[in-house]
């Protein structure tokens, strides 16, 4: 199916499209996971396209930071409001080129609605504090500018929430940027974009000297080598806000802490739960499949490990590899299922390898398994079945501390809380934590000094799924940053400290007497 013959394919009306059929080298081809068929083309942009657009967005900042932040704040107002109107639309897509099920693809473009709806907010909160001067009648308080033009780098598996994350913030901020998506969901990206575009379009706010109001929301569909690498050297972006994997985060941090600029991480998690004796199975059998094959594994929140109290391993191993055989996979856009495809084959052999590794290392492969992979061979799409891998009491295999993006869970346990904290914080990444227990002071001392090292500690909570209100993000190998609620807005802007004498005299600070 051609994009072009979609109920909504106005929305994806773009100059770069092109037909799949005549896509050449220049052109990237979008493919639905679930079908192996092509979505449509785009023809790849230039470095030239590139210096264009990031002029376009230099020139029309200036004008767009004039605007007083609560006016910036209504038009993303507007901006969130066509995300409603196509909000339906929008998740069909995002399923399509992505392959996560309707709902979640739906659930992604709320989580667009929801941070432009707090983005609207902000714009009348971009608070800075006042402070009181040492010195006699003089005044003292900080305020935040806007940054100027930042580039957003983001990956598949969030086509078009991690944008909005950034997008809406940096813009009530008085940011204008420049979007560089995953190559393998550019017809998101470009729906997103147009959709923003339009509604720029509808707003009378500048003359045409002051710059096109479009070019606040700058979309450039390139590759790594030439657009990428161009981008992150850019000392005209002084942020880069990128999601992905470790070792892409570890590149783009280093190129732009060559240059002194600022970088905004949010790359892999290797997630754990913790169930206590104590812990409600129930919720415990929700928590774990929702983040285990919810998104076929495909989040950087997804549920990785498992720490089950030895009184309970039996118990929870059982009924899990009992729901995991009740898991429906197949079509993403069929109401039944609840696994879709990963995103490509190379997802698919990375999944088998390291189901291989842990039954190599030492591991007892519960359900799904290779077998669970080859029975999708003959499959157009990228299926496979979820796995359980069960970790011999005691070891601690290597592949289990490595980031598969793909519906394997490795179930180890334990037998005291310390033990499975220090596990669970053992691995690189610090992302996303959970622990299921009845006892508050567990659920304390889990969420103590002592306790996750993650950036989420959820209680009764799987580790995926979170809510925008909250900064979301990780430590470690996860990158460092914040993206989406709380205060994350303040990385968009540049904090400046103020002082102010109104006095008839030149005191100096720290009581120095000069002269
Ligand atoms: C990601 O996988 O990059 O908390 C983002 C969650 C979602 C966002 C995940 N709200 O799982």
């Amino acid at each position: 199916m051609n994009v072009k013959t979609l109920p909504f394919a106005s929305l994806i009306e773009h100059p770069l499209l092109v037909d799949p059929a005549a896509a050449g080298d220049d052109c990237v081809v979008s493919t639905n996971p679930a079908t192996g068929e092509a979505l449509g083309a785009v023809r790849l942009q230039s470095r030239a396209d590139y210096e264009s657009l990031v002029e376009r967005a230099q020139l029309v900042q200036k004008s767009w930071r004039q605007l007083p932040a609560p006016k910036r704040g209504e038009i993303v107002r507007r901006i969130g409001n066509a995300f409603r109107e196509h909000e339906q639309e929008l998740g069909a897509l995002v399923t399509m080129e992505m392959g996560k099920i309707l709902p979640e693809g739906i659930g992604e473009v709320v989580e667009c609605i929801d941070i432009a709806d707090f983005s609207v907010g902000l714009s009348r909160q971009l608070y800075g504090l006042t402070m009181v001067s040492e010195r006699p009648q003089h005044r003292m308080y900080e305020q935040w500018h806007p940054l100027g033009t930042i580039g957003i780098i983001t990956a598949f598996n969030f086509p078009v929430a991690v944008w909005a994350w950034n997008a809406m913030l940096a813009a009530v901020c008085g940011n204008t940027m420049i979007w560089k998506p995953s190559l393998v969901t550019p017809l998101c990206a470009i729906a997103m974009n147009n959709i923003a575009h339009r509604v720029m379009r509808e707003q009378d706010i500048f003359q045409p000297e002051e710059g096109d109001p479009c070019d606040i929301f700058g979309l450039i569909i390139g590759s790594d080598d030439e657009v990428g690498e161009t981008m992150i050297a850019d000392r005209r972006l002084p942020l880069i806000s990128a999601t992905g994997s470790c070792r892409m985060g570890r590149h783009v941090g280093t190129q732009v802490a060559k240059r002194l600029g600022k970088s905004l991480l949010e790359l892999g998690g290797n997630n754990a739960i913790i169930i206590t004796p104590s812990a409600d199975l129930d919720l415990v059998l929700r928590g774990v499949v929702f983040g285990a094959v919810g998104t076929a594994g495909q989040r950087c929140t997804s549920t990785r490990r498992l720490f089950c109290h030895s009184s309970v391993v039996d118990d929870v191993t059982a009924r899990l590899v009992k729901a995991y055989g009740q898991v429906p996979v197949g079509d993403p856009m069929d109401s039944s299922t609840l696994v879709g495809p990963l995103i490509n084959s190379q997802s698919v052999d990375g999944m088998r390898n390291a189901i291989t590794k842990a039954a190599e290392q030492g591991c007892e492969i519960l359900c799904g398994g290779t077998e669970g992979i080859d029975q999708y061979a003959d499959s157009a799409g990228n299926y496979v079945t979820p796995t359980i891998v069960r970790v011999p009491a005691g070891q601690d295999p290597e592949i289990a501390r490595e980031e598969t993006f793909a519906p394997v869970l490795y179930i180890f346990e334990y037998e005291n809380l310390e033990d499975a904290v220090e596990a669970q914080n053992s691995v690189d990444q610090g992302l996303s934590s959970a622990i299921f227990t009845d006892s508050m002071r567990e659920a304390e001392r889990f969420l103590s000094h002592d306790g996750s090292d993650c950036g989420i500690a959820n209680v009764n909570i799987g580790t995926s799924g979170a809510e925008i209100g909250g900064a979301f993000g990780g430590e470690k190998d996860t990158g460092g940053g914040r993206e989406s609620g709380s205060d994350s807005w303040r990385q968009y802007m540049r904090r400046q400290t103020c002082t102010l004498n109104w006095g008839d005299d030149l005191p100096l600070a720290q009581g120095i007497e000069f002269g």
